[in-house]
């Protein structure tokens, strides 16, 4: 069920045969290293175990602080008495730490074992989880009890498991007084009442669930830094930091911390926060060494500059790389990076004056500074130009600053994409994405490729997203919405992974692996993207939605707003120029082939025509449909989808604990009524706007 436990309930495998065989290769686990992710990836395995199997491993750990490998069986390290029994053994351990591991392979082995990466191999004797680094263990770990519960045979187990991307980090947007933007979990769990919390239990099992899909990084604060927020930086505040970050690193996962770019001046007492003041790049090194004396690991900072109306470079008149160097400056000599967010607009714009396209900021601010950031800044773009809508083209930027290391930016929190209350499985959306061909270096320069660092060869690369939890029983709200997170993670660790294995994969360990119920809601999952889209704004348009909340739908909402979000919808059609030969040029912010795709009508997928052009209602679609007819199909379709997920999900009563199926029915009522909703809204407006009735007589209001 997808509880408080979500993919790590461990549900007792019903098959005896089964059990027994996993019982005779997992009688004790014995990790002869004093390491800590090594001692959490042991604690995991023989909690998993005893759960699966009903059997409790013997367990032979190192307690901290005690002799290093070479004295590994010696009686004084081990914490638990050693398994006398005759039944094979799980050992783990680094290559470098353990003489017994590191026998197990050869040298070309160990060598393919990359600095988070594992290897699981059974012999005659053993079975063993090995890694470069103890991280590598635990991964390895979590990984093996995914095997055991996924039902893959033990007998000639060898698999070699490497991350795609070196940073894989989750992104919390809590506040200090409990909120969360963008939440629709509850509240924080790391914040209450203008406190940082000092009951560490939820924290050390988010760290848990974290591990388990591969992440290795959080920020946890919200990228809009407030007033206490910004204190986080002193002593009043950094100790309970600290605390959390000890939690983390049991689970080898770094904290961050989202920083004021004004903390010098709102906090250091400075007149300034200008990065090329000596004196704030002084209060940057001290507080960077503060931070690390308390917290020797510390991953770096994260930082929202220059955008809705956060603080930054440009009010001293400096550009972005001036003011992420400094930053990175100070953190060089500890080792922390600086992540530095591309999302970049003028939120204040003019309406009346529709000549900027918000489309084209991110692009036209970071490319001339291609190759003038420092090695240890990453510069953190949004998989979309705009801002997570349920459907947006790549962003351009990914492929145009070759000299600069990136990350990609995900939503797992569904801002724009129903809010927990609607089901919508994301990794599919992420995939199109990272599968997106830019054409940096020729054909295959796919996202995933620039994201990781691999194409340009940059020595950082990765995946960040804004988590969707909160202190909610079930962490995510609607039970259902537990997929996002855990695809998420599995996805930035394995970016081939496909999004019908990941939904299985997370439809067994959470539901256990009745055939009817992985294929139903691996179905439901694989459907609802779609789903929603087409009962959205149509066509890649967007920002339909109710103004500050984006919940619902709400037609001219942003239309005549200073955010840059418009659909320029009249009586005789919609949709954006972004052309260069009569738009804002945005289309030409792409290499070739795609800048010519999208600049032509008839080249544009349909799913984009609206975003890339202004057509009549009439104009004919590859589909063969017209645009106006189209908008009535997909909207009509899509209460339809509703009710068929509905259909779905009710025909696994009894299949699924029932708390469980009773929440997300509820949900998935209120999606309908919902969905009902949108397509009213939308359907009427259309008609209103056009006068072309729809082919088939349905009622629009
Ligand atoms: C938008 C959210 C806003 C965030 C902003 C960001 O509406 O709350 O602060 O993104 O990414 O999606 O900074």
């Amino acid at each position: 069920m997808a509880g408080y436990e979500a993919w790590l309930a461990y549900r007792p495998i019903a098959d005896a045969d089964r059990r027994a065989k996993i019982v005779a290769w997992t009688e004790a686990i014995s990790a002869d290293e004093d390491d800590l992710c090594i001692r959490t990836a042991a604690a995991e395995l023989a909690q998993g175990l005893t759960r699966l199997t009903g059997r409790t491993p013997s367990c032979r750990t190192q307690a901290p602080g005690s002799a290093s490998s070479t004295a590994a069986g010696s009686a004084a390290s081990i914490s638990a008495a050693a398994s006398a029994s005759a039944g094979r053994s799980v050992r783990l351990g680094t290559f470098e730490g353990s003489a017994d591991v590191r026998e197990s392979f050869s040298e070309a082995e160990r060598a393919s074992v990359a600095e988070e990466g594992f290897r699981i191999r059974a012999d005659e004797r053993s079975l063993v989880i090995a890694g470069t680094t103890g991280k590598g263990v635990l991964y390895g770990a979590f990984h093996f009890l995914r095997l055991v519960q996924t039902g893959t045979p033990l007998d000639g187990l060898d698999v070699l498991h490497n991350p795609a991307n070196g940073l894989r980090m989750i992104d919390q947007w809590d506040n200090i007084d409990g909120s969360i933007e963008r939440g629709y979990a509850g509240r924080s769990i790391f914040y209450r009442d203008n406190e940082i919390t000092e009951d560490m239990t939820r924290i050390r099992d988010y760290a848990r669930l974290l591990a388990s899909v591969g992440l290795n990084a959080i920020a946890i604060n919200n990228v809009n830094v407030h007033r206490l927020e910004t204190m986080f930086l002193t002593e009043a505040y950094l100790p309970r930091i600290a605390r959390i970050a000890d939690e983390f690193r049991a689970f080898g996962v770094r904290l961050f911390l989202s920083v004021n770019f004004a903390a010098p001046f709102e906090i250091g007492g400075l007149p300034t926060a200008d990065p090329l003041d000596e004196g704030v790049q002084a209060w940057w090194r001290a507080t960077a060494r503060a931070v690390y004396d308390g917290i020797p690991d510390f991953g770096g900072f994260l930082v929202k500059a220059d955008s809705e109306f956060r603080p930054g470079p440009f009010t001293y008149g400096r550009d972005h790389a001036d003011g992420a160097n400094m930053l990175a400056d100070a953190l060089a000599p500890h080792g922390g990076i600086v992540i530095w967010r591309c999302f970049v607009y003028n939120c204040k714009q003019d309406w009346r004056d529709r000549k900027t396209d918000r489309a084209r900021a991110a692009y036209d601010h970071f490319v001339p500074l291609d190759g003038r950031f420092r090695d240890n800044v990453m510069l953190q773009i949004k998989n979309g130009p705009m801002d997570f809508q349920v459907r947006e083209p790549v962003s351009p930027l990914f492929g145009a600053i070759p000299d600069t290391n990136v990350a990609i930016e995900f939503q797992v929190t569904q801002e724009y994409t129903g809010q927990q209350r609607h089901l919508c499985y994301l990794v599919p959306q992420w995939k199109e994405a990272l599968d997106f061909d830019t054409h940096a270096r020729g054909e295959g320069s796919e996202v995933k490729r620039i994201a990781d660092g691999s194409l340009f060869d940059r020595k950082l690369g990765g995946f960040a997203a804004v988590s969707n939890i909160g202190d909610d029983a079930n962490w995510t709200g609607h039970p259902l919405a537990q997929a996002n997170l855990y695809g998420y993670g599995r996805l930035a660790w394995d970016t081939d992974l496909s999004s019908e294995a990941i939904a299985e994969e997370w439809v067994k360990l959470t539901y256990g692996s009745d055939e009817r119920v992985v294929e139903t809601i691996r179905g439901m999952l694989m459907d609802s993207w779609p789903i929603y889209e087409s009962y959205n704004a149509p066509l890649g348009i967007g920002w339909m939605v109710k103004p500050n909340h984006h919940f619902g739908p709400d037609v001219d909402g942003y239309e005549y707003s200073m955010w840059g979000t418009y659909h320029f919808a009249d009586n005789r059609g919609i949709g954006v120029d972004r052309t260069v030969r009569s738009g804002t040029g945005y289309a030409g912010q792409y290499r070739q082939p795609n800048a010519g795709r999208f600049e032509s009508l008839a080249d544009t997928p349909d799913e984009l025509v609206l975003f890339f052009h202004h057509v009549p209602y009439a104009h004919v679609l590859h589909s063969g449909k017209t645009v106006i007819q189209h908008i009535y199909d997909a909207h009509f379709e899509g209460v339809e989808g509703a009710e068929a997920l509905l259909a779905k999900w009710d025909s696994l009563a009894g299949l699924i604990g029932e708390a469980d199926h009773a929440a997300a029915r509820s949900r998935l009522q209120e999606q309908i009524r919902h969905a009902e909703e949108w397509r009213d809204v939308i359907n009427t407006y259309f008609l209103r706007k056009s006068g072309i009735t729809d082919l088939h007589n349905r009622t629009i209001y």
